[in-house]
């Protein structure tokens, strides 16, 4: 009896407890809503621009909003708002007044007319939808490649190009919380209103879940190399992805290029793809890419130059030893050997 009770207490019942968050919380991920598209609420504008642009200059997402919107040609009507996300300590876009704005909390966010615009994909659908400059859109067949799904259920599937470029990304969050604290990137991440988010942004940050081994291996092995042998073949046929002109489909994807050149990825991804290495100095050298990536304000000067360096050093291995030994994982048998 006494050794039930005692069972009962201390292992059963806090088992339960356990049990129970953890389904209720992979519950909520599950379920978990993407605020996208043309906000109803209005809110104070910053500039007499038509267009405010909060971004972040690392973030795919932003860079792909500020690719479109100058090769829409409306760079000069664009308000730039720069928001640290915490990889420079201020955390900015989880301060109430941007929350007010964005409920996710994330960048970039276009606000036209006084009305926040969200989701990257949805901004650039938006901008397409309201007649301004030329029209970008790619044929739908493309759309997977073009949106960048943070969401933890698509990081966790390791689904999608960006995506799988995002997982890799991981080592740049882990140099900004090795750079600027633990704690401080903890207690601040705890601002965060919607618990579910606050709780998967930590543990990303701080665990590197992005760097879940089976998740890298899926990149390396699989979702880039697919995807780009699919870009390749594409752009065997024409210059751009889609056809003869830029579309969304080049635009989208090209902040994950920048990404994988920054990783020093890029040359090994490559090195099989002769007609994405083409498109690639074509599209470097377009105008619009000045525009897109962009350095931090000067105020963060010393910390960019902090990230700067960890990547270089980061570049330096995966040159010396190859992306494989690098994140640590088991390399392909090479095919003569299967
Ligand atoms: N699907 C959204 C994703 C937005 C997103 O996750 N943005 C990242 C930067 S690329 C962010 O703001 N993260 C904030 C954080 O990690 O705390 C989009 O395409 O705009």
């Amino acid at each position: 009896m006494f050794v039930g009770a005692v069972l009962l207490r201390v292992v059963l019942a806090p088992l339960a407890a356990v049990v129970g968050v953890v389904v209720y919380i992979a519950y909520k991920i599950a379920v978990a809503p993407r605020l996208t598209g043309k906000q109803p609420n209005k809110v104070p504008t910053r500039s007499s621009k038509p267009f405010e642009l909060y971004y972040f200059h690392d973030s795919l997402c932003s860079q792909k909003v500020r690719l479109f919107l100058a090769e829409k040609g409306l760079s000069d009507q664009v308000a730039s708002i720069h928001l640290d996300i915490g990889h420079y300590k201020h955390f900015q876009h989880l301060e109430p007044w941007y929350l007010a704005m964005d409920p996710n909390g994330t960048v970039p966010c276009l606000v036209h007319d006084a009305h926040p615009v969200l989701d990257s994909t949805h901004i650039i659908k938006y901008l397409d939808g309201i007649g301004v400059g030329p029209m970008l859109a790619a044929p739908t067949e493309w759309a997977d490649v073009i949106d960048v799904d943070t969401r933890p259920q698509a990081v966790g599937a390791c689904e999608g190009f960006q995506t799988a470029v995002v997982v890799l990304s991981g080592q740049i969050l882990r140099l900004s919380v090795e750079f600027f604290g633990v704690s401080d990137t903890f207690f601040a991440l705890l601002r965060h209103p919607q618990p579910i988010v606050c709780l998967i942004r930590i543990i990303n940050r701080l665990t590197g879940v992005h760097l879940d081994p089976p998740n890298v291996e899926k990149a390396l092995r699989e979702t880039i190399p697919q995807n780009l042998a699919r870009i390749d073949k594409a752009l065997s046929a024409h210059d751009f992805i889609a056809g003869d002109t830029i579309t969304t489909a080049d635009i989208g994807v090209a902040p994950a290029f920048m990404r994988l050149e920054s990783l020093g990825l890029l040359d090994h991804f490559l090195a099989s793809a002769p007609n994405v290495q083409r498109w690639w100095v074509a599209m470097k050298a377009r105008p619009s890419f000045a525009f897109a990536f962009v350095d931090p304000p000067a105020e963060y000067a010393v910390e960019h130059d902090k990230v700067k360096a960890g990547l270089l050093e980061f570049r330096r291995k995966i040159k010396a030893y190859g992306p494989f030994v690098v994140y640590g994982v088991k390399p392909p048998t090479p095919k003569h050997l299967l």
